[in-house]
């Protein structure tokens, strides 16, 4: 039933460039121009996968943090997850395959995979604000059509909700399967649960500064604004998708969580609640100026600690046997795992960078709270969990109803298929609110050790490989040991470096017991990379 030659005239409408990609750590990104012929793959191989899994199919064209003249595309899973990994090497092999080959390559996916080629692919297909965005999705639908699928536009729209708005198409319990349907489960919980802590404030403003970074989550925070102004008075920056150069220019959360300074038209008002999105809305930062203008950062390590803290306490209230633990990456600060095991006595692991490897350690929790220290996480439940708030919920005990009713309503608030800043940052603000904390409270939890990071540009960069969820190098062999000799040397010092999967560079993260040493072990770690 497959008629390769419509697929064949798209290899030939959009033909491969002399330059092989790979699927990576957010799937395919590079400059927008040398993107064509890969969207149109992807749509076939999306195709294919929905045809196999018989459920809808997301794709997402953005490049998140990165330069307004790259771009990407991802696919999502059934469940709003990550594409499973088995597929990226399907995907990279149909993306990098010439004329003659492909027909072979997608005959042998079709094999192994047992497809079924009479079903209809069903895909769902979102676009961030990026100026080449809407002419790589109407090539993605074209490579869907290819294979007679039918494609649904969400058109504009954030990262998050796109994975959401798939979930929901598959597994209508979840919720509706639109952007509309979004934002009401979200708000609604989220309006619910204010009610239930609102009580009179000391420390807690409810003012924030929000920087968009000039992309789709400006867009979003506008609408959400109109909802919730009487509880949180939103100040939107960096909210001009028009222009398109200012997308990441010196702001969003990546800016601010490697520059650790303000971005672009932030006020440095003192101990003020400042926020950051990234561009596609998938990653969110907290930070403020102190009296003496010195900067702080609340990032993902924080958000992780903070949430758990709450969480724990609620389920201890609602008498639930449960279990709970935190998923960070080696990105994540030191002294954060020591408070998260020592303090807080919440288990904790460390994976492999990538989203995808850290929700799958998560779901082995009842309550898995994962976040890289960048500002991209969330959190997930079990069926068990969902199971047991329901039984407590008409508990004859009216504290524990009420802290069920909490946590059944916090559930709702969590848009558990990917990092989401907005629910992110309904979760964060529920708990200030919750706790009567400013940011400042929340920073006493523990003190950070100072870190920094570094790129170094290699010739090959997958010369390095590593274990030991890449805190430590196995290849080049002599590299690991010269690391161990350097970090020594240093007083709490600690470094490693991988391979990006996103930039052709090789990543070097350093921490120690003052800034300059930090700084003086990165560039070091990095000499001996070079
Ligand atoms: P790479 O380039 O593989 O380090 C970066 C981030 C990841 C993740 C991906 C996808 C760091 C150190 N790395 O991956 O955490 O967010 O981009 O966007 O922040
Ligand atoms: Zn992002």
């Amino acid at each position: 039933r497959l008629n390769f030659s419509k697929i064949l005239a798209g290899f030939k409408k959009y033909p491969k460039p002399n330059r092989d990609l790979e699927y990576g750590t957010a799937g395919f990104r590079t400059k927008a121009d040398l993107l064509d012929h890969v969207v149109f793959r992807v749509g076939v191989v999306a195709c294919l996968r929905s045809m196999q899994k018989k459920k809808a199919i997301g794709l997402m064209i953005t490049a998140s943090h990165n330069i307004h003249s790259d771009n990407g595309v991802k696919i999502v899973d059934p469940l709003g997850d990550m594409l499973e990994q088995s597929w990226e090497k399907f995907v990279t092999d149909v993306v990098n395959s010439g004329e003659d080959s492909f027909e072979e390559k997608i005959m042998s996916i079709i094999r192994s995979n047992e497809i079924d080629t009479s079903i209809d692919g069903c895909l769902f297909l979102g676009w961030d604000t990026r100026p080449s965005s809407e002419h790589l999705a109407s090539i993605a639908c074209e490579g869907v059509s290819s294979l007679n699928g039918t494609v649904t536009k969400i058109g504009l729209c954030t990262t998050p909700v796109l994975h959401y708005v798939v979930r929901c198409h598959n597994d209508p319990a979840y919720g509706k399967a639109s952007v509309d349907g979004y934002y009401d489960k979200l708000l609604t919980s989220f309006e619910k649960l204010w009610a239930k802590f609102d009580h009179i404030k000391k420390c807690y403003s409810p003012h924030i500064y929000f920087d968009g970074a000039n992309g789709v989550g400006a867009i979003t925070m506008e609408y959400v604004s109109g909802k919730i102004g009487d509880k949180i008075e939103i100040d939107l920056h960096n909210d001009d998708i028009k222009t398109p150069d200012k997308l990441n220019h010196c702001c969003g959360a990546d800016f601010v969580k490697t520059q650790q300074k303000l971005p672009l038209s932030i006020p440095a008002k003192p101990c003020a609640r400042l926020v950051s999105f990234d561009g596609d809305a998938d990653r969110i930062m907290y930070y403020f100026v102190d009296p003496e203008n010195q900067f702080h950062l609340l990032d993902g390590d924080r958000m992780a600690t903070l949430i758990a803290m709450f969480l724990r306490q609620i389920i201890q209230e609602a008498e639930l046997d449960v279990s709970l633990g935190i998923v960070q990456t080696a990105y994540a600060n030191g002294s954060s795992t020591k408070f998260i095991t020592e303090t807080l006595k919440v288990d904790v692991s460390c994976v492999k960078t990538g989203v995808k490897y850290l929700h799958h350690e998560a779901l082995k929790y009842d309550i898995g709270i994962y976040f890289e220290a960048n500002g991209h996480g969330t959190v997930i439940f079990s069926q068990r969990l969902k199971d047991e708030i329901k039984l407590k919920l008409v508990s004859d005990n009216e504290k524990i109803t009420s802290a069920a009713t909490t946590l059944s309503l916090f559930v709702d608030m969590v848009n558990e298929t990917v990092g989401d800043a907005l629910s992110d940052l309904l979760i964060v603000e529920t708990i200030l609110h919750a706790k009567d904390w400013d940011l400042s409270e929340w920073e006493k939890l523990y003190d950070v050790l100072p870190y920094q990071m570094a790129k170094v540009t290699v010739k090959n960069r997958n010369a390095i490989t590593t274990t030991d969820a890449e805190r430590r190098c196995v290849t080049p062999v002599e590299l690991q040991p010269k690391i161990d000799e350097m970090v020594s040397s240093f007083k709490f010092g600690r470094a490693f470096v991988r391979p990006s999967g996103t930039e052709d560079i090789v990543r070097v993260y350093a921490e120690a017991v003052t800034q300059a040493e930090a700084n003086e072990l990165a560039l070091r770690i990095s000499i001996l990379v070079y």
